[in-house]
């Protein structure tokens, strides 16, 4: 591809636009009184907090309506190809900072806010989270949206509307509790109904309550509605605003009058309640595979709404069906919109009336897919009984896609028939518990397969999927994730982006690559001592915020060592716990010893069927209290469980972080994002070799890194003979730190509490190794606490990552995302 016409990772810089000038119209003033008057119909001074949040939400969409309509219009005029990125989940966040800093309307808004008497931080408070999604899957592709965005690339998201996200995480006693996070209770004002776009979706089945439950009743076909509800998404400088477009379900009689009349008054209700159930929640789940056919019928409920939505614009704009992948590329989030290869494929046989060649050429090409872990109880595999009794048709397409791939398979590999069943979209289970493998068919029925970071591709192609990647080579990719460095920088961390903008100039904020220009500030004595003054107002400004919000009170003077993330025995906050209790232990032998003052946050939630995760969020609370409790040891360390981990907490805590903590065992963490994200904040990593950290450490050098611990390799070749108990026996602090936590130190009213725990790490073989990581881990520690002593050296070493960071943006992934997989290019708005 010649260069002027290939997307780069470095759109235009925004122009600064003068309010009032095209495109945007009207006065955030008035209408923000407008919206006070005539939608909430309070007399402005005496509004509430929320009433303004919404109104000054509702201006801010006024504003951008305009430019968001000439956005769409000229996608319909130029009909370029277009990008469709599936997911179950999109960790949106808040959005009205980001829309304001996107628009460039923050001196306006403060203006306003200010001129009216109005906390403006106090108004970004009241918006609630939109939590729709688990982790680093749903973010990532909240990071996509703003980069094809800024990018000007013609895109659309789609997903599903829960009216309940992520739950809600309060601790009590120690222990993680969940409560439902109903963030629609109170109107959205970002999105937008289209409810005359609807879409119906033919099922196999009905759904019906019985006693308070869904049931799915067999081989009764019914017909359910999707309503579409559009988010902006406004790219950065406001040129362009795409849109995310989430599915919400309904019945197609929510109201059956047949019954009604016949005397069936609640009957009548009843379906419509059923239906309305299927995009009710998000499975708070982010590893194990999950058995629940509600969660099929939501991932079947995504992937038919939205190609029934995006083959209806195709076909309004092109009359020839083999345009289909010039015009549309649909890239697959993880495999949980799988079922599109048999949907596309029953579009275009039983409704193109295409011949089974002509459909299957066009759904490879326009279906790509992507992965995101190697984790075997997380690579879904349906039950063929869900099918059965919801998809029958698209089982039929299984099996002869299927059929079809295994007669190539025989043909290339005669007499093979192990390799034959390896590769098969039917996993065969004893007495009818066959299973359909999703990671197979997204493979075998699209035309790119990528991984999520080089190691983790790598591993993919050798190992979790290894015949399928022999069999296709050219189908196998990588794309190392990014995250946007608008949200996570720019507006996460001003101070420190001011103080960057002032050595470098602003160019960095959409060519990231530009950020490189910092390096020799490392060198500078003057911006050093601005990067330190940042990081500590950030810190204090945190540690602020935790007393107002929660009374716990922090030493912005100590490290700030973190790791936020899910909870999960891979990414190993046991490991972590187990460095703190060694610590505490030498503290306890030695009240005397040299050691900076530290306080280490944790944060993240579980899956609330994970009992082991659970017990794992209860032993870091119980040894938060246990050190709090003991005053030999108050102001110097300290452990903090934050709870209720979710992206507007990211967004503060990054900015104040000293030490980012990627400890996972080496092979397992796919990418990982926080990584990325403390690493432009400023933070020092101390890691193991796995996911991104390993190409953040080849971008700013291993030395500016404290990298620890086996390889992905010698975890492997150590899996015959690794004993946990060898280390226990021979590493005295070790040793001391397990029989501390088996004496029920952490745990005296609650005895044998944390016998699981400790029993997983020695008796049950310590599966994710922390044993083996422990003294490596203790080790990088020494070497990172001695350097914090030099605050000079460490202010180096932290301008030096912020400076490697460049290939870290998510700009950098959706070009080559654009140019290697979907060939698509910007399409700029007048
Ligand atoms: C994460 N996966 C990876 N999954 O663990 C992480 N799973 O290494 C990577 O950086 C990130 O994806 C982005 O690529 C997840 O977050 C889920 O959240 C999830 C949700 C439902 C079902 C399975």
């Amino acid at each position: 591809m010649n260069e002027a016409t290939s997307v780069s990772a470095k759109p235009e810089q925004p122009a600064r636009h003068e309010f009032g000038s095209v495109p945007f119209s009207g006065r955030p003033d008035a209408l923000f009184e407008r919206h006070l008057l005539s939608d909430a119909v309070v007399e402005p001074s005496t509004a509430y907090d929320r009433q303004r949040f919404e109104a000054l939400a509702r201006s801010v969409r006024d504003l951008l309506s305009r430019r968001w309509i000439e956005t769409q219009r000229t996608y319909d005029q130029q009909n370029p190809k277009r990008i469709y990125y599936m997911s179950m989940e999109f960790l949106i966040g808040r959005s009205l900072a980001n829309n304001v800093m996107n628009l460039m309307l923050k001196p306006f808004i403060e203006r306003t806010a200010h001129e009216g008497g109005l906390d403006w931080l106090g108004l970004v408070e009241q918006e609630p989270d939109a939590g729709l999604g688990n982790g680093g899957l749903g973010r990532l592709a909240a990071c996509f949206l703003d980069s094809m965005a800024t990018m000007q690339l013609p895109a659309m998201g789609y997903g599903l509307r829960y009216e309940y996200g992520m739950f809600r995480q309060s601790i009590e006693r120690g222990w993680q509790r969940e409560h439902p996070d109903g963030w629609l209770r109170r109107q959205d004002p970002w999105e937008v109904s289209r409810r005359s776009q609807f879409v119906e979706v033919a099922l196999g089945c009905t759904f019906e309550m019985h006693r308070g439950g869904l049931q799915i009743v067999a081989n009764r076909p019914s017909t359910l509605i999707g309503i579409p509800y559009d988010r902006p998404v406004v790219g950065f400088g406001g040129k362009t605003i795409n849109s995310l477009r989430l599915w919400s379900a309904t019945a197609q009689d929510a109201f059956d009058f047949q019954e009604f009349s016949s005397g069936d008054f609640v009957g009548a209700l009843v379906g419509g309640i059923a239906a309305q159930t299927l995009t009710r929640v998000l499975y708070p789940d982010d590893s194990t595979e999950m058995g629940q056919g509600l969660r099929f019928a939501q991932e079947y409920f995504l992937v038919a709404c939205s190609l029934a939505d995006l083959v209806r614009r195709f076909r309004r704009d092109n009359r020839d069906w083999n345009l289909l992948p010039d015009k549309v590329a649909i890239q697959l989030n993880d495999t949980h919109p799988t079922l599109a290869v048999p949907e596309l494929m029953r579009i275009l046989l039983d409704e193109a009336h295409l011949d089974w060649e002509q459909s299957w050429g066009l759904t490879q090409r326009t279906l790509a897919y992507t992965n995101h872990t190697l984790l075997p109880e997380a690579l879904e595999k349906w039950p063929l009984r869900y099918f059965q009794q919801m998809l029958p048709r698209h089982l039929e397409i299984i099996y002869e896609i299927n059929h079809r791939f295994l007669s190539d398979v025989r043909r290339r590999y005669p007499g093979d028939e192990a390799r034959v069943e390896r590769v098969s979209l039917i996993e065969e289970g004893p007495d009818n518990k066959d299973k359909v493998r999703m990671a197979n068919l997204a493979i075998v029925g699209s035309h790119s397969t990528n991984g999520v970071a080089a190691i983790h591709s790598e591993l993919l192609r050798t190992t979790t999927v290894r015949d399928l990647a022999e069999f296709f080579p050219e189908r196998f990719n990588n794309k190392t994730n990014g995250v946007t460095p608008r949200r996570w920088l720019l507006l996460a961390n001003p101070a420190l982006s001011g103080a960057i903008t002032g050595a470098i100039g602003d160019g960095w904020t959409t060519d990231f690559d530009k950020i490189a220009r910092l390096k020799p500030a490392a060198e500078d004595a003057a911006f050093r001592r601005s990067f330190l003054q940042a990081k500590r107002d950030a810190k204090a400004r945190f540690a602020n915020w935790l007393k107002s919000t929660s009374g716990q009170v922090v030493d912005p003077d100590s490290i700030f060592d973190c790791q936020i993330k899910r909870i999960h025995e891979y990414k190993r906050q046991m490991l972590n716990a187990l460095r703190i209790v060694v610590l505490y232990n030498r503290l306890r032998a030695n009240p005397a010893l040299d050691m900076a003052p530290r306080t280490f946050f944790f944060g993240g939630k579980a899956a609330p069927a994970y009992r082991l995760a659970k017990l794992i969020i209860k032993f870091i609370n119980n040894l938060a209290g246990t050190i709090d409790g003991d005053p030999a040891i108050r102001g110097r360390i300290k452990v903090v469980f934050l709870p209720e981990y979710c992206v507007s907490l990211a967004e503060r805590l990054m900015p104040a972080a000293d030490v980012s903590n990627q400890i996972s065992t080496a092979g397992f963490e796919a990418s990982g994002t926080s990584n990325m994200k403390f690493m432009m904040n400023g933070a020092l990593t101390v890691g193991t070799r796995d996911g991104a950290t390993i190409e953040m450490a080849q971008e700013a050098g291993e030395e500016n890194l404290f990298l620890f611990g086996l390889t992905a390799q010698q975890v492997v070749d150590s899996r015959g003979w690794y004993s946990p108990y060898w280390h226990y026996e021979n590493d005295t602090e070790t040793r001391a730190a397990l029989d501390l936590i088996a004496s029920d130190y952490f745990s005296r009213n609650e005895r044998g509490a944390f016998r699981l725990l400790h029993d997983t790490l020695l008796k049950h073989g310590d599966h994710y190794m922390h044993l083996a990581d422990l003294t490596a881990y203790l080790e990088a520690d020494r070497a990172l606490c001695s350097l914090y002593a030099d605050r000079e050296a460490w202010a180096r070493k932290a301008i030096l990552n912020v400076a490697s960071s460049g290939k870290f943006s998510s700009d950098r992934t959706i070009a080559q995302y654009a140019r290697e997989i979907w060939h698509v290019k910007p399409c700029p708005v007048a």
